[in-house]
């Protein structure tokens, strides 16, 4: 079996990263997006989303002529299907990026093609695609009929890769591979093997589902554990960065980090794919779902706790005049993307109930989210430790390290990242 052309449906944070490794590796590779912008973007040689070394890559690909994206899906030999999976109200799976994109392929497969599911996604979804694609085109055999003999192959294939490192581990993570049927995982093998160098390793489509949203749950509940010891060390007055460092020491501990709440599109989002299925068995999952949600509340209470502290102090100090700065609104340290962050909701929610200014430092972005209210700015790293009254580290971007020791005179921190 060989690939000659390869699309990747969904430009995002997965699917421009696949597609322009796959066509570093010299194959034909037809991207597909329903926005027009993304589309232009790329096929200018551009990117759209900030992702370490991707532009060098989608340059080049495009540049050679491997990769072109467009918005209508063109005959391939296989589809990636890498589009987003949001929850719907009480956190209910929306599958319907899936179905849309399933039923955009339709048209132009032929006998022979493999589709791969590689958003991450409900246990079961793999073979609701497999019915929409079998609905869309009933002169084509799919797996769940006609299993080894089909003419589609069908899998799903979680991608893990871990945004700001997504080039080095798409090609250096093992791959879940999870076929439909055995000749559906050894297609799938095979075309991941053009550039994945860690193992690929076979199971079935359900297993596969499964794993993915056990991987992104381990990290969620251990998580919620460092936030949890967080908000207790902070009651009993001992310093949980310390504590944690401490109990790491032990050769069988391994305690993460706390923060000011888990933000993102995966972690904040997969485990409620496994309560919404599960609801009465996961009982953890959800816990600590509940136990990082509701981080945020505490950090704002700490901050308007600081503001009152510092106006208590400085009687002269009129209320409207006390400056908060917000270091970092991104989900986690060195990328941009703001989807799910709890620092922008945190550095939002500030804003909207201080009657100041609210300053933020972010120097991954060149401009503020629109959803932000005018009393917000943003401003230098340096403008920020000059003139705020109140500090609130949200993130721990590499440029804020350096801050370690700085001597506070007068300001009051709220550090939830341990920085200072
Ligand atoms: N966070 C903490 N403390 C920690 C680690 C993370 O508060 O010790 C927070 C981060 O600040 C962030 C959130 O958790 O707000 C998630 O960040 P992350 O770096 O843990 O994960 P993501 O969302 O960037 O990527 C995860 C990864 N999953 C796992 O590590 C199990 C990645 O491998 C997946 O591919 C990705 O989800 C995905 O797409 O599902």
């Amino acid at each position: 079996m060989s690939f000659n052309t390869i699309s990747v449906i969904g430009l995002g944070y997965i699917g421009l990263p696949t597609a322009a490794v796959f066509a570093s590796r010299k194959i034909k590779v037809i991207g597909v997006d329903v926005n027009q912008h993304a589309v232009d973007t790329i096929n200018k040689g551009e990117v759209h989303i900030v992702e370490p070394d991707l532009d060098m890559i989608v340059h080049a690909a495009v540049k050679e002529g491997y990769l072109r994206a467009t918005t209508e899906p063109e005959p391939a030999d296989a589809f990636l299907i890498a589009v987003p999976t949001p929850f719907k109200g009480d956190h209910i799976p929306d599958l319907s990026y899936i179905e849309a994109a399933s039923k955009s392929i339709a048209p132009v497969l032929k006998a022979g093609d493999v589709v791969i599911l590689e958003s991450t996604s409900p246990v079961g979804t793999t073979e609701q695609m497999a019915a929409w694609l079998a609905e869309a085109r009933p002169d084509l055999t799919y797996p769940q009929t006609n299993g080894e003999e089909s003419d589609i192959r069908i899998a799903h294939c979680p991608e893990r890769v871990l945004p700001g490192h997504v080039l080095r581990e798409l090609v250096q993570n093992d791959r879940v591979i999870g076929g439909m049927t055995p000749k559906c995982s050894a297609a799938s093998i095979m075309l991941y093997r053009t550039f994945v160098e860690g193992e690929c390793v076979a199971t079935t489509a359900r297993t596969a589902e499964m794993a993915k949203l056990t991987e992104n749950s381990f990290r969620d509940v251990n998580i919620a554990f460092a936030n949890e010891l967080s908000i207790i060390c902070d009651k009993l007055d001992i310093n949980v960065w310390e504590l944690i460092r401490l109990s790491n020491r032990h050769p069988r501990v391994n305690i993460l980090q706390p923060g000011p709440g888990v933000g993102g599109h995966c972690i904040a989002v997969d485990p409620w794919f496994i309560v919404s299925e599960s609801p009465k068995e996961a009982r953890l999952i959800r816990t600590a779902r509940e136990v990082n949600d509701s981080k945020p509340k505490w950090v704002l209470e700490k901050i308007d706790s600081a503001i009152a502290a510092y106006v208590k102090k400085n009687k002269s100090a009129n209320i409207e005049e006390v400056i908060v700065a917000c270091f970092g609104i991104t989900f986690k340290a060195d990328i941009d993307d703001m989807r799910e962050s709890p620092a922008l909701n945190i550095a939002s929610a500030i804003a909207h109930s201080h009657v100041g200014e609210v300053h933020i430092v972010e120097p991954n972005i060149k401009k503020l989210p629109s959803s932000l209210p005018p009393n917000v700015k943003l401003v230098s790293k340096v403008e920020a430790l000059k003139n705020a009254n109140i500090i609130a580290f949200l993130v721990d971007h590499t440029d804020f390290k350096s801050l370690k020791g700085q001597n506070f005179e007068g300001q009051y921190i709220v550090d939830t990242r341990g920085i200072v």
